[in-house]
């Protein structure tokens, strides 16, 4: 059921799921300020919800996110502080809450969009989802991460092709590149996001969050840095109420019903 009046999302939980649903379809899901605010608000708020063991971010219509809003013009906009103050700390909530967030890409993604997509542990695409990074076309450089998760993900020469145009990246490529865990026909998207996080929220969810800080630590980390922060987490995970549960149902032969502690 609906559990926030916001002006720009839709929101709701359901079965241990928060779904955040971008609302602005006129404007392919275009982040103006308020959905901005409000994003970063419903993402911490399903941070701060026991009930929620999974989040999916998704987009009303036939696009996902087509980033920053343009209908504002070019004039007198002060991007180092929307960067800093409104977009950064979207991407950095969605990588620090301690539950799984998975994008759901229903449709075209350009811009900011990607970075937000991008950012979330899981993204799951329809047929007909694309993502233009877009920010050349107006001549601008990318933002919100993109840079430093796609040349991560791609290399260097990839990710520059894709960067400047020269290159498209669909559904199918991004499959192929590992961006994307699964790409659905259209009709498909909503059952399979809802599979797909069903399974998360009924998951371990103390340890998946914990797993979720080692692969983000990983990226920067040492081997040795890696192993110690690895043993310091596997004694909290090894200490929760879920990790005794799957023990017991591993000897018992049976699935393990997992309470998320
Ligand atoms: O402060 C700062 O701005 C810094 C932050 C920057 C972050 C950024 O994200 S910069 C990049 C901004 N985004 C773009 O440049 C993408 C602009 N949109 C497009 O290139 C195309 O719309 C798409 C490739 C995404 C999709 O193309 P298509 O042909 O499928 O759809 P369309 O016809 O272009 O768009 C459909 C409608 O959505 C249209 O409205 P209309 O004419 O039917 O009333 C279009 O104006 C609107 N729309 C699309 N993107 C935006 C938008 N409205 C506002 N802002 C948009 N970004």
């Amino acid at each position: 059921m609906p559990d926030h009046a916001y002006e720009t999302l839709l929101h709701e939980t359901d079965a241990g799921v928060a779904t955040i649903t971008l609302n602005r379809p006129d404007a392919l899901n275009a982040l103006n300020a308020a959905m901005r605010s409000e994003l970063l608000a419903a993402i911490k708020a399903a941070g701060r919800d026991g009930r929620v063991r999974a989040i999916v971010i998704t987009g009303a219509g036939r696009g996902f996110c087509a980033g920053a809003d343009l209908r504002g013009g070019s004039g007198e906009r002060e991007f180092r502080r929307v960067l800093t103050d409104e977009y950064n700390p979207l991407i950095e909530a969605i990588r620090r809450v301690p539950k799984p967030v998975v994008a759901s890409v229903n449709g075209v993604a350009a811009g900011a969009g990607v970075s937000l997509a991008l950012a979330a542990d899981l993204v799951i695409a329809s047929e007909a989802a694309r993502f233009v990074p877009a920010f050349n076309r107006i001549a601008l450089v990318p933002d919100s991460g993109l840079t430093r998760t796609l040349v991560r993900a791609l290399g260097r020469h990839r990710a520059t092709a894709i960067l400047l145009g020269e290159r498209e990246l669909n559904a199918a490529e991004a499959l192929e590149a590992g961006l994307v865990m699964a790409v659905v026909p259209g009709d498909r998207l909503g059952e399979e996001t809802r599979a797909l996080a069903g399974r998360l929220a009924s998951g371990p969810t103390g340890a998946i969050g914990l797993t979720k800080r080692l692969v983000d630590a990983a990226e920067d980390a040492t081997l040795a840095e890696t192993l110690a922060s690895e043993a310091a987490l596997q004694e909290v995970a090894g200490r929760g109420a879920d990790h005794a549960e799957g023990v017991a149902a591993f000897a018992e032969k049976r699935e393990p019903r997992f309470n998320g502690r």
